[in-house]
């Protein structure tokens, strides 16, 4: 495929892959970035010498582009803004945040900038520092989200911006891609399919979660303080949602999250996780290679759309 978002990404398909804090590393960028997407290196988990050793890592185990997420809640965000520099990646992706004050840095050491949006505002803002495209993520999403749903981020994204926008949220299969494209977006960007891969190296627990559950699995918690995120239902989200239903301070809260989605990346702790997925997660009922679900994606969006995505596609 060759397409705007491609030549800016420097990819086969115009797809990149969502920056999970703690379970997007230097394996799974790699693995993405050679079947054809753009990898990348979550950042939100890591101080500077550790996401420099996954850079190097990355750039041993592929001769392909790939990127760096910065998660701006971090409070290493300023060191890692650096590190991406001194290590010359050629992408950024950011999220949970504006990027406005490392634009400049960014663009003057030759990096392409795609910061995570949700809300057409931030998008505007995103365009006029030199942003060279924008990821939209509607709250179908997993982690941290916004307010709007992807059906209806996209195309007041698309309508405010003139460029390239990257549709997030919601987005596991050639259906998926294809939906988005009718409402504007120049690519994808796909995260939860990504936790059920072989070569994901999260907890055998994590993945079986992701496998298994079902449509309605998923709550949305901390709403209360600010940052709601989305996790499958556990425990966990049952013990936030009776507090915050108490009306707990955000610091209560914070005792039983803090430190929550590393129990479930690293521990598989079934009880005192954050499990973070996507609503498509009930969609997900395979783990595959990275490699077969690129491919099968993208060959499904073509039989799609060389049905000329009617509405009859479905229907023999
Ligand atoms: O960042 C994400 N998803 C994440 S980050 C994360 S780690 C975390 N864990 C617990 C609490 C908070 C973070 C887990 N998942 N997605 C991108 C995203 N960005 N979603 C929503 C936003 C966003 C929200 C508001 C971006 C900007 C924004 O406002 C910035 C402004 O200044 O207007």
């Amino acid at each position: 495929m060759r397409t705007t978002l491609t030549s800016i990404l420097g990819t086969h398909y115009p797809l990149i892959q969502g920056g999970m804090a703690w379970v997007a590393d230097a394996d799974l960028a790699a693995a993405v970035s050679n079947a054809g997407g753009l990898g990348v290196i979550a950042a939100g988990s890591m101080d500077q010498e550790r996401l420099r050793a996954e850079i190097r890592k990355a750039r041993s185990m592929t001769d392909k582009p790939f990127g760096v997420n910065i998660m701006l809640l971090s409070p290493h965000t300023p060191d890692l803004a650096a590190v991406v520099i001194e290590e010359k990646v050629p992408v950024v992706t950011t999220g949970s945040g504006s990027p406005g004050k490392y634009i400049e840095a960014w663009k003057n050491a030759g990096i392409r900038v795609i910061p995570v949006v949700a809300s057409t505002g931030l998008a505007r803002r995103m365009e006029s520092l030199g942003a060279d495209a924008v990821i939209a993520e509607g709250s179908e999403a997993g982690g941290h989200i916004g307010e709007l749903t992807t059906m209806t981020l996209i195309p007041q994204v698309v309508d405010t911006v003139k460029i390239p926008v990257v549709a997030a949220g919601g987005i596991a299969d050639g259906r998926g891609i294809a939906a988005v494209s009718m409402l504007g977006a120049s690519g994808v960007q796909v995260g939860t399919r990504f936790l059920a891969s072989e070569e994901c190296n999260i907890h055998p627990n994590y993945k079986a979660l992701v496998v298994k559950c079902r449509d309605i699995d998923s709550r949305v918690t901390g709403r209360s303080g600010g940052h709601p995120v989305r996790c499958i239902r556990s425990p966990l989200t049952r013990e936030m949602t009776a507090l915050e239903k108490k009306g707990a301070t955000f610091e209560e809260l914070e005792t039983i999250t803090i430190g929550s989605l590393r129990k479930a990346v690293v521990d598989g702790d079934l009880k005192h996780g954050s499990f973070m997925a996507g609503q498509i997660a009930g969609l997900v009922s395979r783990i595959l290679p990275v490699r077969e679900i690129i491919e099968g994606m993208f060959a499904e969006y073509e039989r799609i759309i060389s049905q000329g995505g009617s509405m009859e596609w479905k229907i023999k």
